[in-house]
């Protein structure tokens, strides 16, 4: 039995990083527990508010991104912090060497509906002369960061962890330690199973359109095998649906807001998730470009999305060749 602890010093994990990580799992358990609450604590339904995406913040949202902030900012190696949930970055230790970016509670329309939901982190350096109170601090290319994860508060609390030698997943024992459960997570490059949002389908481009009718001809189609599918709204349980198994997830582009690249976001959803997925043998794309190889513009930009299992995102990119339309431009 490995506690992420003695993982991190084992695989000589930087000392700083392997402690901002610690504080990071600390303010995490204090959401498991909370969560695990759930009516009971009285934390369950929506405020008054919305937050700066135009969504109704849940109560769990505002607790978790409280927790986060309050046990990031305390740690002097913590020089500022990026969320969903907050408009502008806010400053940390002006000495402090990394920068945060997470989403509090990914998946949250699911908490009252008791669906698993769970916090995605990407962890940056801070740029030489730079301050954490500056969006333009955060703005690195997705390959610049250093460590990348989220945990998933389902039946049990699971920790998926990259520092860019690989995957592993840390289970939360009851003892309050994170145990080492899964060593070098890998994708299978090949899947039957497919999760998009099927409602959408008649705002996609053609390109998704004939990829995924293509998928339900099943075997007598041009696929020539069955499909199943999944949709559970909540990215992050989608992620480790694919990690665990493979498959694909994929939320494109779409015409109800053309000049959105998608709906989920670059800095907070899309490269972390994408870092995790390729350092476990996956591919994770726009639908154009790798979704690592984006230069961001903003701290909430959008993204297309599609990852998973190599082989069938490379199919996908098959479909998508026609690099002309808006949604290329936008996600390129
Ligand atoms: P829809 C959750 O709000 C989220 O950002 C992702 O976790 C999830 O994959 C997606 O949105 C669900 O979107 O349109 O199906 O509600």
């Amino acid at each position: 039995m490995l506690l992420l602890s003695q993982y991190l010093k084992h695989h000589k994990t930087e000392d700083t990083l392997a402690e901002l990580i610690d504080t990071l799992m600390l303010a995490c358990k204090e959401v498991a527990i909370q969560l695990r609450e759930g009516e009971l604590a009285g934390v369950l339904g929506s405020t008054d508010n919305t937050n700066v995406q135009g969504e109704t913040q849940k109560k769990m949202d505002v607790i978790a991104n409280d927790l986060l902030k309050k046990f990031l900012l305390d740690n002097p190696l913590v020089a500022g912090l990026a969320s969903e949930e907050e408009d502008l970055p806010v400053a940390g230790n002006p000495d402090g060497k990394f920068l945060v970016i997470f989403d509090p509670l990914d998946g949250s329309s699911n908490i009252d509906i008791n669906v698993s939901v769970g916090t995605i982190f990407s962890i940056l350096e801070l740029p030489e002369g730079a301050s954490g109170a500056d969006e333009s601090a955060y703005l690195q290319n997705g390959r610049k960061q250093l460590a990348a994860g989220y945990v998933l508060y389902g039946q049990s609390a699971v920790l998926a962890l990259t520092t860019g030698q690989g995957v592993n997943f840390f289970t939360l024992a009851h003892t309050g330690d994170f145990i080492l459960t899964r060593e070098n997570v890998q994708v299978p490059t090949q899947t039957k199973e497919f999760a998009i949002n099927m409602s959408n389908h008649r705002f996609w481009e053609d390109s998704m359109r004939t990829y995924i009718g293509d998928l339900l001809e099943g075997s007598e189609g041009p696929r020539g095998k069955n499909y199943n599918m999944r949709w559970i709204a909540s990215m992050v349980a989608e992620v480790h649906r694919v990690l665990t198994r493979g498959g694909i997830f994929t939320y494109p582009w779409d015409q109800r807001d053309p000049g959105k690249p998608g709906k989920l976001r670059l800095m907070y959803e899309g490269n972390p998730m994408s870092m995790l997925i390729e350092q476990a043998g996956g591919i994770a794309s726009t639908c154009y470009i790798n979704i690592l190889d984006l230069e961001p513009k903003e701290i909430h930009q959008r993204v297309s999305v599609a990852l998973g299992s190599a082989d069938e995102v490379n199919t996908l990119l098959e479909y998508h060749n026609d690099h002309s339309g808006v949604a290329a431009q936008l996600n390129s």
